[in-house]
């Protein structure tokens, strides 16, 4: 399956896919930049895991480890409960794309570097620890993806992520929006804010994202069609609604992703 959408992605772009290394449940990059999709093979599916005739799932629910090492990655967990660990390098870390499967809580974790987390509609609650770098960046906005494979569309970039490309994102148009919170006792929790994401539709409070060493949030507006943004590195922090073409001044790699 990884191969497969690998390949096809590669193609797509015209691009030479990276070595990288493979195996159930578990990739690591190489030195270089590298697309790693999660499997998604660790499953009722597979004989080896799951005996027959036995009732209760002995599988990991399509949990992927992800390692991508030097380089700046592109790590896309797909279903389960993954683990993206972006290494060092300005990585791009997708933990769905998910649409309401579940189980779907994913651990992102950027490492050195300005790292990019993009969640969308139908993920799962999720932690995203940027680790060090001034610029890391959450980004709650809806993916652009194949319709058949369900995995994000890497669009031909130059510069940064040229042997990659990079996913693009709608934020200003998706159907929901932010609020911010700080924790009481980070230092105990292990994180500092919860990001809420509400439904426009219906007001209900959809999934919560915790952050760790994140300094920017980017989110939609509640009742407009437009971004918001929050500077995490301020004494108390909100989401401000700010122009698309601003959006560039203030992390210059967001803009090349999201509309
Ligand atoms: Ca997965
Ligand atoms: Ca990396
Ligand atoms: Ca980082």
């Amino acid at each position: 399956m990884h191969t497969k959408i690998g390949l096809a992605a590669a193609l797509a772009l015209g691009l030479a896919i990276p070595a990288a290394t493979t195996y159930a449940a578990y990739q690591v990059g190489s030195a270089r930049d590298d697309i790693l999709i999660g499997a998604d093979d660790d499953n009722q599916a597979d004989p080896e895991i799951q005996p027959a005739g036995v009732a209760a799932n002995q599988s990991l629910n399509n949990a992927d480890t992800l390692i991508g090492g030097p380089g700046d990655d592109i790590l896309i967990g797909m279903l389960g409960s993954d683990v993206l660990i972006g290494g060092p390098g300005e990585d791009v870390i997708i933990g769905g794309i998910e649409r309401g499967s579940q189980p779907n809580s994913d651990i992102q974790i950027g490492d050195t570097g300005d790292d990019i987390a993009i969640w969308q509609g139908g993920d799962g609650s999720d932690l995203f620890d940027g680790g060090q770098g001034n610029n890391d960046a959450l980004v709650f906005g809806t993916i652009d993806r194949d319709s058949t494979t369900n995995v994000p569309i890497l669009s031909p970039v130059y510069g940064r992520h040229a042997e990659t490309g990079l996913p693009t994102a709608n934020v200003s148009g998706q159907g929901g929006f932010c609020t911010l919170e700080a924790v009481q006792d980070p230092a105990a929790r292990g994180f500092e804010f919860l990001v809420r994401f509400f439904s426009k539709a219906n007001g209900n409070l959809l999934v919560t994202v915790r952050t760790r060493d994140v300094e920017q949030v980017f989110c939609t507006a509640e009742d407009a069609a437009a971004v918001t943004f929050a500077d995490l590195t301020e004494p108390n922090p909100q989401f401000v609604e700010i122009a698309l073409d601003a959006v560039r001044g203030l992390n210059s790699q967001v803009a090349r992703v999201i509309r």
